[in-house]
């Protein structure tokens, strides 16, 4: 099923001429428009002129998150302010929000790559869309909103929060689709189980869970305790907000990107050069239709891995792999290198452990430590002391065994490890403190 089949099946030669056209007019726009890329085009020694074939793009400067800080609010916009019609913003950890802008017709390109999405994931008209991404300043809720009205679904725009009465509407409302972060469906999940209710009653069929990395293994975990099929979407909100890239549930095998309307690149963090297709590296992506803040070459700081190759589902668009994190949360623990979302695929092959975790990392007389905190089966924790201890040394060994790293497992009560309505917090780094 799609929602635009003619683009969304759009032949390579096609898709390559259209992204070229659209890829010339967006670089001479912030040429003409944006100060920033007029200056760090002519530092560079580029004109827009230069850019002959789609492989020119690899000449272009990159554009980075510091970038968008430093022309806080508005610096990168390229439109004045009277066309733009919404002002979202990310958070972030320090300082101040990214802040981005649509016009009317960035509005209408994301609501249809929303819709594509979720036709992708398997909604369609006619679902009750259970929408429990946050309304606001972040993307998540507004944009899946937009999507699921076009649709033709009937979206309940719940947000996040007050989660008994979430499962209270999901089931009296007879929700059949579910969007929300993966870490709160499995707050969900527990809650609905201690009231008494099991998801196998209600009639969800799909859930679309993004906005934060999780594991193969949390797929497997989400799809038993919700009995729905999982399926990972993708977004920023410096590029578009969700809906950038979305799993097709036919395949269930990485990522389509709307390469209509996004040229991805997989770069080598360190030294910025193109990696192989199938090769990790940084995603980087050109927006080639956004009016109001187009953004070229943005460096996203996410890790993963581009396919070409062809979908059983029909889609020429490429796939990104499953993020495995980002580069600004990769833990370098004396030396090696570790993904939180790398833990969390252990931990949830491990019976007894719930896959509630917080990794808290610390330098001690110059040696880096890594805890590992994380809730036990409530059967368990009431377990005599020996069978504990026995779960924590195989914790310790499997993570030592597969990722190289020492650790210490501390098994904690159960519901103990807070837990979010949004993005989870998995990660507390106490050597930069
Ligand atoms: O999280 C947009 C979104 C909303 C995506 C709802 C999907 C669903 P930001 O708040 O700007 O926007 O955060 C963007 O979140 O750079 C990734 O690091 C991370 N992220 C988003 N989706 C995924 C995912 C929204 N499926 C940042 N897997 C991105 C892993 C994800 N990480």
């Amino acid at each position: 099923m799609f929602y635009n089949e003619e683009f969304e099946t759009l032949p390579r030669p096609a898709l390559e001429a259209l992204q070229f056209k659209r890829l010339k007019a967006t670089i001479e726009r912030v040429y003409c428009n944006v100060p920033f890329y007029k200056q760090s085009f002519d530092k560079a020694g580029i004109s827009p002129d230069n850019v002959k074939c789609l492989d020119d793009l690899q000449g272009l400067p990159f554009t980075t998150k510091q970038d968008m800080r430093d022309s806080y609010p508005y610096g990168l916009f390229a439109t004045s302010l009277e066309e733009i019609v919404r002002i979202h913003a990310s958070s972030g950890t320090t300082g101040k929000p990214t802040v981005v802008g649509y016009t009317h017709k960035d509005i209408e390109i994301w609501t249809e790559l929303m819709a594509r999405s979720l036709v992708a994931a398997g909604a369609h008209k006619g679902d009750i869309i259970h929408n429990a991404y946050g309304y606001g300043l972040f993307t998540g809720g507004l944009g899946a909103h937009y999507g699921a009205e076009r649709l033709g679904a009937s979206v309940i725009p719940i947000s996040g929060g007050n989660t008994k009465r979430q499962i209270m509407i999901m089931q009296d409302f007879g929700s059949t689709v579910l969007t929300c972060t993966p870490s709160y469906s499995l707050f969900m999940a527990e809650e609905a189980k201690a009231e008494g209710i099991d998801f196998k009653n209600l009639k969800l069929r799909v859930g679309i869970f993004g906005a934060e990395p999780w594991s193969e293994a949390m797929r497997g975990e989400i799809e038993e305790k919700l009995n729905l099929a999982a399926i990972d979407i993708y977004g920023l909100s410096e590029i578009m907000g969700p809906g950038v890239a979305i799993e097709c549930i036919e395949a269930k095998k990485g990522l389509h990107i709307w390469e209509d309307h996004f040229l991805p690149e997989i770069i080598n963090p360190e030294t910025g050069q193109r990696v192989a297709n199938g090769e990790l590296g940084e995603l980087v992506i050109t927006t080639i239709t956004k009016q109001g803040i187009p953004l070229i070459r943005y460096r996203t700081r996410d890790i993963t891995s581009i396919t070409y190759e062809q979908c059983i589902c029909g889609r020429t668009h490429a796939r990104i792999a499953r993020m495995s994190g980002r580069s600004d949360d990769m833990l370098i623990i004396r030396g090696v290198n570790v993904f939180p979302s790398q833990i969390e695929s252990i931990l949830v092959g491990i019976e007894g452990v719930e896959p509630h975790y917080l990794l808290i990392v610390d330098r001690k007389e110059n040696l880096d430590t890594l805890e590992v905190q994380v809730e036990v089966d409530e059967r368990l924790f009431s377990d005599e002391i020996k069978v504990l201890q026995q779960l924590s040394r195989r914790i310790e060994k499997e993570i030592k065994e597969m990722l190289g790293v020492t650790c210490t497992a501390k098994l904690v009560e159960p519901k103990t490890i807070q837990r979010s309505e949004g993005k989870a917090k998995r990660v507390i780094d106490k050597r930069n403190l």
